[in-house]
């Protein structure tokens, strides 16, 4: 199986995204924090070019703590302002905002020695599909004024919207990259719901998540479907003791590991799993 997902509609929006740039003072990058170097556009440095950039690690209540820390401590390292944000409850919203304002501090100097009177900062979000780029938009405003959806590719057009006096954003269609060279790392964007379910082989991402949760994280899996240790080593035969216990049954008493699959791929992107953080810095992957 090989993992590719850049239909006509991303192109369009790199496109986008390279014209507007012109008119931003900052640009905040939208990392998912349970796979921050896989969710990060290797193209981002040639797009973003000399604008100040802020890192913000979303989904944050979905990612390991200790994860988190070491990318915090990786980014500070490099010398880049990061944030922990979880764009759904709006922690850490406050502190992206600061950072912001001071990221684009030197350029509102710059504009004020030359006369030109005071104006908001124009900040861009950028970030993969399904990383909550709108949805922080959203708890900005306190209102549900973008669409927001808990599937990749929601956002289509961008949209200037002013959060404040002082600040306007730039909500932007998430984008991947036009070859996915590592396919690791495409994995897991396909894992935690940033590749349409439709531009992959559903079944086969699946099992490979099985795979690395039986062997990284058993104990999550018996606790969340009652199964004894050992797990059996065939994920088919894993899926079928968890479709019993679900009661994924077909017509016949057949059970459905379709269904078993389906059930644990959502458990595992909605946090029912646990916390997952399957990248760390240094390249020093979790599988
Ligand atoms: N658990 C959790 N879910 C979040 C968080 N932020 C956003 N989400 C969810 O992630 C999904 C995607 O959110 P969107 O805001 O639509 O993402 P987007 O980046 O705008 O996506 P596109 O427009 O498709 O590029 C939604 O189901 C949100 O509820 C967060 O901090 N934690
Ligand atoms: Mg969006």
């Amino acid at each position: 199986m090989t993992i590719h997902w850049f239909p006509g509609h991303m192109a369009k929006a790199h496109r986008m995204i390279r014209e507007q740039l012109k008119l931003v003072d900052v640009v905040v990058e939208l990392l998912d924090a349970r796979i921050p170097s896989s969710s990060a556009n290797p193209i981002i440095d040639d797009i973003v070019g000399e604008k100040p950039r802020v890192v913000a690690l979303n989904k944050t209540d979905l990612a390991e703590p200790f994860g988190t820390d070491q990318w915090l401590a990786y980014y500070r390292t490099i010398n880049r302002p990061v944030v922990v944000l979880e764009a759904l409850s709006g922690k850490g919203s406050k502190e992206l905002i600061t950072r912001v304002a001071s990221a684009a501090s030197g350029k509102m100097e710059k504009l004020a020695a030359k006369g030109i009177r005071p104006r908001a900062v124009r900040a861009m979000i950028l970030g993969i599909p399904n990383v909550g780029k709108s949805s922080l938009i959203n708890r900005l405003l306190g209102a549900a004024t973008v669409r927001t959806g808990d599937k990749p590719g929601v956002t289509r057009g961008q949209q200037w919207i002013k959060i404040s006096k002082n600040l306007e954003l730039l909500d932007t269609p998430g984008v991947l990259w036009p070859k996915l060279e590592d396919q690791e790392a495409a994995f897991r964007l396909a894992a935690t719901g940033a590749i349409s379910d439709e531009a992959v082989v559903l079944e086969d991402v699946i099992l490979k998540l099985l795979a690395l949760l039986a062997m990284k994280y058993p104990e999550r899996l018996t606790e969340r479907y009652c199964l004894e240790q050992p797990l059996p080593e065939e994920m088919g035969e894993l899926l079928a003791l968890v479709g019993a216990r679900r009661g994924c049954m077909r017509s016949g008493g057949v059970i459905d590991v379709e269904k078993a699959g389906r059930i644990v791929l959502n458990e595992f992107r909605d946090g029912k799993l646990g916390r997952f953080t399957l990248d760390l810095p240094n390249n020093n992957k979790m599988t």
